[in-house]
């Protein structure tokens, strides 16, 4: 039986689909933007070449998710009955079908998530069989990689299914794996940190909720599992993880090769791992400080960026390769600290790093944007909860944003995106563009 976010997703889809085919069909050579050797060879910075609708990422604004700031989704996304913040659920309906959902639409979501919750039994093998010291990030990858077989996708593939219906499938894979993402990641958390001691899901709860339970965390946790997962969901497509998972599912993969090849994308220190490494960072400033317990001075903080910076190392947590402004989703978690950790002694670092590196960054002339990004504040409020395990915290990350990359991965397949082939040029093509070199003569 089809569920009122499904039936309003299949309504979408054939309300969009005309849009894309007809831009396709009688503007296909409408010119976007002009690719330069320094874009080729620039890791393409900036050249819009992608596209989607859940998303957009102003450099100076931030994020909007299907138009709305976050501000704006935090105000307007229902939230369960005493909570600060809105449900997970409502998010990921926001980003499939651009509406607010009501009560009844988010119970609908919570009840989906909620039966489909339960993982299979070998994901516990395999996540018991890991060697020791394997990182979270590498054990998260390979449990959502092994349920491959579950997948309705590749099962309707085969059989036959119509390139038009390829969604529903995908619709189908992405909500049980979205709903088994807290079961996995709770049981590597035991797993590796707590002897294996689980604690069971409860599925009365909803999905921020149920995760703060299995982490054995008391409120206000449950908020801050729901706003981290709600500010990590996407940020449109051209970034690492995002760029991933859409790549690997446009020749066909089904969503677990797809998030699997995302979360990998995702451990990399220059993108989602920064959540962990501004911990790190931090813990090593405190230590030479004296200890968490010894006030923090303005002057050995600035000496330590310097120092950072010179050894030829970025400060984590800092810069963008779109962003030129503090990004939202920071403040946001600032906001948050400031309220219910403004106390917290690594939260007093975090403040005076806010005020002292971008001036440093600006100083030194290289960073284009020094302003904090979302990873400068996460790994403190998790830190202050007692998960001080800090390589879990990209896990944290990679589940946030399984669920914004799912979102587009579904909308890819609904609207018949087609498998992702750009054209590689050699570097004597390039000598030969810029006019350095003369053209070969062909034999
Ligand atoms: N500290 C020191 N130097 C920095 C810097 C920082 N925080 N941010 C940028 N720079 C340097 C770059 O390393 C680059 O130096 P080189 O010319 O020597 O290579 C120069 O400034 C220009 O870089 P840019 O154009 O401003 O930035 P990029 O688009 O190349 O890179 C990064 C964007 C986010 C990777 C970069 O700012 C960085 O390394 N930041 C620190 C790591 C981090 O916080 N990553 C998380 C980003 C948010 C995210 O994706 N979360 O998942």
């Amino acid at each position: 039986m089809a569920t009122k976010l499904k039936e309003k997703l299949a309504e979408k889809i054939e309300e969009w689909r005309p849009r894309t085919e007809r831009l396709m069909e009688e503007y296909g050579n409408v010119e976007v933007d002009k690719v330069t050797i320094s874009k080729i060879l620039g890791g393409m910075r900036g050249l819009k070449s992608l596209v989607t609708d859940i998303s957009y990422l102003d450099p100076m604004e931030g994020i909007r998710y299907r138009g709305y700031t976050l501000p704006e989704v935090f105000k307007n996304l229902p939230k369960p009955k005493g909570a600060e913040m809105p449900y997970v659920e409502g998010l990921f309906y926001l980003l499939l079908t651009g509406e607010i959902p009501n009560d009844e639409e988010i119970a609908d979501v919570v009840d989906e998530f909620s039966r489909r919750r339960i993982i299979p039994r070998y994901i516990y093998e395999l996540i018991d069989a890991f060697p020791c010291c394997s990182h979270p990030m590498t054990i998260f990858s390979s449990a959502i990689l092994s349920m491959h077989r579950e997948s309705f996708f590749t099962k309707k593939y085969n059989a036959g299914v119509h390139k038009k219906d390829y969604w529903d499938p995908m619709y189908e894979d992405s909500l049980n794996l979205i709903a088994k993402l807290p079961e996995i990641a709770t049981y590597i958390y035991s797993k590796i940190y707590r002897d294996g001691k689980r604690i069971q899901s409860n599925p009365n709860l909803d999905f921020g909720g149920n995760f703060a339970f299995m982490m054995g965390k008391e409120k206000p946790y449950d908020d801050v599992s729901r706003l981290h997962f709600i500010i990590h969901s996407d940020h449109e497509s051209g970034n690492v993880s995002a760029h991933t998972g859409h790549l690997v599912a446009s020749s066909l993969s089904d969503i677990y090769l797809s998030i699997s090849a995302m979360v990998n994308g995702l451990a990399g220190p220059l993108h989602g791992l920064a959540a962990q490494g501004v911990l790190q960072w931090l813990h090593e400033l405190i230590e030479r400080m004296g200890g968490e317990e010894v006030e923090p001075s303005v002057e050995e903080v600035k000496q330590y960026v310097w120092e950072t910076l010179n050894s030829g190392q970025v400060i984590p947590g800092f810069g963008h390769a779109v962003l030129r402004k503090t990004d939202p989703r920071y403040s946001l978690q600032r906001e948050f600290s400031l309220k219910h950790l403004k106390d917290d002694a690594i939260f007093k670092y975090v403040d005076i790093l806010y005020n002292v590196v971008p001036p440093i960054l600006q100083e030194q002339g290289k960073a284009k944007n020094p302003w904090p990004n979302v990873d400068a504040q996460s790994g403190v409020i998790q830190w202050h909860y007692g998960v001080r395990e800090y390589d879990f915290y990209t896990v944290l990350f990679g589940i946030g944003r399984a669920i914004g990359i799912a979102a587009n991965i579904i909308w890819d397949r609904a609207l018949m995106y087609p498998l992702e082939r750009p054209k590689s040029l050699t570097t004597d093509m390039l000598e030969e563009i810029a006019g350095i070199k003369k053209k070969k003569e062909s034999k």
